[in-house]
């Protein structure tokens, strides 16, 4: 992946950014993220598929092979799950020098309530060989990336797939989902990089030896340089977000605040263990206090809202941040870890405002 030599955004990642939106932070007030608010990221084109037609095929190393309709799905037993996805390369914008890719900056991230059936108990319908290791998604998107021309496909071991919560959702928000988050069918992996959640879902396939596609190695590795062989991405880290306090500049969406009591509010998240705190900091992160944390959702895998009553010491400019720490003792960093394609950048949010 190219790296950028200057600070100016070019066209190709303009037009990049322009198809795959990111979630407007003031969203954050929402619990659950409205579906056009929800970002989206799609590598390719978005399929428009016709649902009479459609099948899911289970194939590979099962005893029962299976090609499903829509129906076929939608006849199982529905399960629900409330969870946040954040793509992997959110905050890539903010690393220097810049990988050339979708150029986030913080805004990758949303939060659904998902309908679906469990992909666990699907699996076992299929009953998977004894010398089953992985477990490969193929989405109906074509398209080239990093000179290689490819399906879009994911996989999972045979145990995160079986064991991992894994929902092949048909609704999202209490409707069928929209053609630009897959429809008619996509796997939601809880506290997963987004990546892993692959939409507009055509073939499921049970393989005996680990899978290779490129959008698990060379892509999705976190790694310094392209001879690196990296580790996969995988799980969120935790992370945490503001929803920006009163007023935006237009160009710069720097804040103006009013008063002496401030409102500040937002959400945080982690794929690896749950939200143990979130502070919050008036000084770019010299100091920290300690935020109330409101679990508003009933689901392990989604994000936790929390509050802080600020009292500004004085009119002027500030730099609030916000830090999230998991139950693990996992927390945001100041700096972000810099790697080849920008992913898991967790680094503190920094929301500059002039107090009046
Ligand atoms: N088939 C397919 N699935 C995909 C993608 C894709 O391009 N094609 N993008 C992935 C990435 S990188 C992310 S971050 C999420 C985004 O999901 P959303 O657009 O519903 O928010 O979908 C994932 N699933
Ligand atoms: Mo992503």
């Amino acid at each position: 992946m190219a790296v950028s030599d200057d600070t100016g955004i070019s066209l190709d990642e303009l037009r990049l950014a322009a198809r795959n939106h990111g979630m407007p932070l003031e969203a954050l007030r929402s619990a659950i993220t409205p579906v056009g608010l929800h970002y989206l990221l799609v590598h390719f084109d978005v399929p428009f598929v016709d649902p009479d037609s459609w099948r899911l095929e289970i194939d590979g190393a099962v005893e029962r092979p299976m090609s499903l309709s829509l129906i076929d799905v939608r006849r199982r037993p529905e399960v629900e799950l409330t969870a946040t996805m954040e793509c992997a390369g959110n905050g890539r914008a903010l690393l220097e020098p810049r990988p050339i890719s979708q150029p986030w900056v913080t805004e990758a991230v949303g939060t659904a309530h998902w309908g679906g059936v469990s992909l666990g108990a699907l699996l076992r319908e299929a009953v998977p060989a004894d010398s089953a290791v992985d477990v490969v998604f193929t989405g109906l998107d074509r398209g080239r990336d990093g000179g290689v021309e490819q399906q879009y496909a994911r996989s999972l071991s045979l145990l995160d797939a079986m064991e991992g919560g894994a929902v092949l959702a048909y609704d999202m928000n209490g409707a069928p989902l929209p053609a630009q988050h897959g429809f008619p069918l996509r796997l939601v992996v809880p506290g997963w990089y987004g990546m892993t959640n692959v939409k507009w879902l055509m073939e499921i396939t049970v393989l005996e030896e680990p899978f290779t596609g490129y959008q698990m190695a060379p892509g999705y590795r976190f790694r310094q340089t392209e001879e690196e062989e990296g580790r996969p991405v995988t799980r969120m880290r935790p992370r945490s977000l503001m929803a920006p306090p009163g007023m935006p500049d237009f160009l710069t969406r720097e804040r103006i605040v009013d008063g002496d009591d401030v409102l500040l509010e937002g959400r945080a998240w982690s794929g690896t263990a749950p939200i143990a705190r979130v502070e919050v900091s008036d000084d770019g992160g010299e100091t920290w206090a300690p935020a109330e944390i409101e679990r508003d959702l009933d689901d392990r895998w989604a994000w936790v809202g929390w509050r802080f009553r600020w009292r500004p010491p004085a009119a002027g400019a500030f730099t609030l941040c916000c830090r999230a720490t998991n139950e693990r003792g996992e927390t945001q960093p100041l700096e972000p870890e810099w790697n080849l394609g920008g992913y898991e950048n967790n680094a503190v949010q920094r929301v500059s405002v002039t107090v009046r």
